[in-house]
């Protein structure tokens, strides 16, 4: 052996720096007291006192020079903006949809599609619950039923697909309701509850055709549908010579449309929209966006914003882009495990995710462990990630508290804010603040928000 053969052929991120922002760690004395303020809940800290903010991939994403540039020539006028247009057309191109209404984010998109399609007492499969999807098709007199592969529910399942849908858990429910009783399949693209874990087109496409043949429309929650597309091109057989532009528009082809938080894949600070191809269902929402979100030809979005958003779907789809992406995550995960912690498998796309059952197991569930450890996490090194568990999953149509089967802390990574070294130190962290898990007690809920509690909600320690 020559010994180049054995110098590694590293790759590394396909951008440079060229605006920095200013980040510090504030002392330990001053983190006990952020986090005392912000009643152990990472939603309630100010960002300024956060070192490493891991708390989502939405809307902190860096945009390129390209965006900024594309941000100076947006079009502000009310009506009939260019970059509606522009985008429209981007829409059109790579998601392949026929009309695009634009809204202020995903859940604008949710809401009017819910609003739109579901029938009070009707079912709306998915593949496992997101909290504000759920919130809507529940608001709009839906009952969300889960029919994700049972794979998803087992952290330490490295089946490649885990996002799946459960066709079998889908015909049941058809069988005994009707299919007149479903309103859509909800169907999510790196499901982001089960660990960013990627559906396959193989399911896909046999979804499509069941629900097809049933005239059961399929809605794509198409917030992470890049990374899927990634995720297919190198798991799936069949896909590793296709592009991620033909992967996505063969995703987005075995459905009817899509909701899109485009604070994710799309590279934008903020933006949505709701995509669709059939012309009664677009009227019907364009007549519901001008109430709740805008015009139809901007939708809650200023010029600039979609013309940055058109700008960034461009940029998402390209594999340099996409593969630095998910593959920097793999990098914070193998860390992670390196140090003998236990993370969801296999790695997601945006997030790391800790298995806080196994991390914890001595703190019941009802005393909220993964709320508690994303709290140490930011008492140790002032890093920031959110609770993904029994808070997240809020309660059910009795009032009952639902206690998932994961219990997660998600450590999500923004787009192309963060180096190597950034996640060194996360990694570095979690393995100390898990190196006193034993020492670790739970969490008493002391104000509880109706809705969506995760992002409100107020905590003490159980030792007081
Ligand atoms: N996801 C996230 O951090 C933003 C905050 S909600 C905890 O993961 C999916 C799959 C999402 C999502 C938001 C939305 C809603 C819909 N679907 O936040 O309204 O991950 O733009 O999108 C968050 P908006």
């Amino acid at each position: 052996m020559k010994i180049s053969d054995s110098i590694p052929h590293s790759w590394a991120e396909p951008w440079k720096i060229k605006a920095v922002e200013h980040i510090s760690l504030i002392s330990q004395e001053e983190r006990v007291e952020a986090l005392t303020e912000a009643g152990w809940n990472t939603f309630l800290l100010r960002s300024q006192d956060v070192y490493i903010d891991l708390l989502t991939d939405s809307g902190t994403a860096a945009m390129s020079d390209v965006q900024w540039a594309a941000m100076m020539t947006g079009d502000e006028a009310y009506a009939g903006s260019k970059d509606y247009y522009y985008l429209e057309q981007t829409v059109q191109e790579y998601y392949g949809f026929k009309h695009l209404i634009p809204t202020h984010q995903g859940r604008g998109a949710e809401h009017l599609l819910s609003q739109c399609m579901i029938r009070p007492g009707q079912y709306v499969p998915g593949n496992m619950y997101f909290t504000t999807t759920k919130f809507h098709q529940t608001y709009a007199g839906g009952t969300f039923v889960d029919i994700i592969t049972d794979e998803a529910f087992d952290p330490q399942s490295d089946f490649p697909f885990k996002g799946n849908v459960d066709l079998a858990k889908l015909q049941k429910l058809v069988d005994e309701h009707g299919a007149e009783s479903i309103a859509y399949v909800s169907l999510e693209t790196n499901v982001n509850m089960a660990g960013g874990q990627p559906v396959s087109m193989e399911n896909i496409k046999a979804l499509s055709e069941y629900c097809r043949s049933k005239k059961i429309a399929v809605m794509l929650d198409a917030t992470r549908a890049v990374e899927n597309a990634y995720f297919i091109k190198i798991r799936e057989k069949g896909y590793e010579d296709k592009s991620i532009p033909e992967i996505l528009l063969e995703i987005c082809s075995y459905t009817d449309g899509c909701t899109m938080s485009g604070k994710k894949d799309c590279l934008v600070n903020i933006g949505g929209f709701l995509a669709i191809n059939d012309d009664l269902l677009a009227e019907k929402a364009r007549g519901l966006v001008v109430c709740f979100e805008g015009l139809h030809t901007y939708g809650g979005m200023a010029g600039r914003d979609m013309n940055a958003m058109a700008v960034g779907i461009q940029e998402s789809v390209e594999y340099d882009y996409i593969r630095a992406r998910v593959e920097q995550t793999r990098y914070l995960a193998q860390r992670i495990v390196d140090f003998g912690v236990p993370v969801v498998r296999p790695f997601g796309g945006h997030a790391v995710y800790l298995d806080i059952k196994q991390i914890l197991p001595h703190v019941p569930q009802d005393h909220f462990p993964a709320q508690r450890f994303a709290g140490e996490l930011y008492l140790e090194g002032g890093i920031r990630a959110m609770e993904r568990g029994a808070v997240s999953a809020g309660r059910d149509g009795e009032g009952k508290n639902i206690f998932p089967e994961l219990e997660l802390v998600r450590l999500t990574l923004p787009r192309r804010v963060y180096t190597q070294s950034h996640l060194d130190v996360v990694s570095e962290c979690v393995a100390r603040v898990c190196a006193r898990a034993k020492e670790m007690r739970g969490l008493r809920m002391i104000f509880e928000p109706q809705e969506l509690r995760f992002f409100q909600a107020r905590f003490e320690p159980q030792e007081g």
